[in-house]
């Protein structure tokens, strides 16, 4: 179906749908690995690219052309490249983009491991980073080097809920012929599209909002031009970082209800900021929905909703955290975000354990923060559950 003009849940529902011969109302699961060509002439075809085909799953499968055709239309980018993890789309990213010799500015409160393996691994090939406060254009201004290739950022920052202006970072970046890339996880194409602020790429971990129902781990990139995104899918394929077709197929039948789940989502997360900010045990309430975020104009301006990820910090510190998280029902002590159910965790031992110290204190992610990853249950359960929690503080 052509859903050009049509408006973002009918996209969700409809976009990228390859229909099959038989009327399916979904379609199936192709789970193979390889495709028959009906002679050889057609094989040879398929592979010069004369004529579209299904060769082998790791180069194209239906269900994985799926996922990227819709992901890259909600995007509004020129293609979409799944893969299996957001790891793996990340180190596509770095992959295709930095050389030896190579420099990249990154925002300083990453995912760990999105910061981590730049850290560990890339400078054994020769490529030099610098990570900022990209939530201060003037340092991302100050790091930049004749050699800078890469701006990587992520916002709403994980864990910190740090926000960068994007506009600002494009027009600075593109100044000096630098690439951005923007890690759009924590907002989902639903609720900001950073290629419409002149981004180069954007990048999912799919096992989040888009697939929503912690059951799979997947990642996906869109480019925003054809030239680019030949570079990333010639590093996908070859490295072998493609997704599996029933992991497209359930990341597809998870990214239809995205817009029901976020707007849930959110709305628990306004009141449950609202009741954290309020409560006398709570120290601070990180949240882009409330007027007391450092970036909360910001954030009215670039995203279309505050979303559905909160970080705060219980009087107390670290031990008076850890009660609340030993004493949740609801909610589940657990990592991962954006699915449908609550989830608590703590960054600085979890998610973050294995930046230094020292990077986690420069990038605000203190031994006191918790993070919250509001599901859709019944908001008074969700608060009923927090308060009892906090009660044994
Ligand atoms: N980017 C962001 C912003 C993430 O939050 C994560 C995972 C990744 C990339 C990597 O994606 P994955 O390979 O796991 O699909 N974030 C996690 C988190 O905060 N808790 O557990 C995983």
């Amino acid at each position: 179906m052509d859903t050009k003009n049509k408006g973002f849940t009918s996209k969700l529902v409809h976009s990228g749908n390859i229909p099959d011969d038989k009327g399916s109302a979904v379609t199936p699961i192709y789970q193979t690995s390889t495709f028959s060509f009906r002679d050889a002439d057609h094989g040879a075809r398929c592979f010069s690219g004369e004529e579209k085909g299904y060769i082998y799953t790791r180069l194209g499968n239906p269900n994985i052309e799926e996922l990227e055709n819709a992901v890259a239309d909600l995007e509004n980018g020129f293609g979409g490249i799944a893969a299996a993890s957001g790891m793996a789309a990340v180190n596509i990213v770095y992959l295709t983009l930095l050389s030896q010799g190579d420099h990249m500015i990154g925002h300083n409160a990453l995912y760990g491991p999105s910061r981590g393996i730049m850290e560990k691994l890339y400078p054994k090939y020769g490529v030099e980073y610098d990570f900022v406060d990209a939530t201060n254009i003037q340092e991302i201004e100050n790091a930049i080097r004749p050699n800078t290739k890469l701006l990587y950022l992520e916002t709403p920052a994980n864990p910190t809920m740090g926000i960068t202006d994007l506009e600002a970072a494009v027009n600075l970046a593109k100044k000096h012929d630098i690439l951005v890339c923007v890690d759009n996880t924590f907002c989902s194409p639903y609720l900001q599209r950073p290629l419409d602020f002149g981004a180069d790429i954007v990048l999912h971990s799919m096992t989040k909002f888009i697939n929503g129902h912690a059951d799979i781990v997947g990642g996906i990139i869109v480019a925003k031009d054809e030239a680019l995104y030949n570079e990333l899918k010639f590093v996908m394929i070859n490295v072998g970082f493609n997704m599996d077709p029933h992991q497209a197929w359930l990341a597809r039948r998870g990214l239809k209800t995205l817009s029901l789940r976020i707007d849930k989502a959110q709305e628990n997360s306004v009141k449950v900021a609202e009741f954290l900010e309020s409560h006398p045990k709570v120290d601070w309430v990180l949240y882009p929905g409330l007027k007391s975020h450092p970036q909360y104009e910001l954030a009215v301006r670039q995203m279309d909703g505050p979303g559905a990820m909160i970080s705060f910090g219980v009087k107390g510190g670290l031990e008076a955290g850890k009660k609340v998280m030993n004493n949740v029902k609801l909610a589940l002590l657990a990592v991962s975000l954006g699915g449908i159910e609550t989830l608590i965790q703590h960054p600085a031992s979890m998610t973050h354990s294995k930046l230094s110290s020292e990077a986690r204190e420069t990038a605000g992610i203190s031994d006191g923060l918790i993070r919250l990853s509001v599901g859709i249950e019944n908001i008074e359960d969700i608060i009923a559950d927090l308060d009892y929690a906090l009660s044994k503080v």
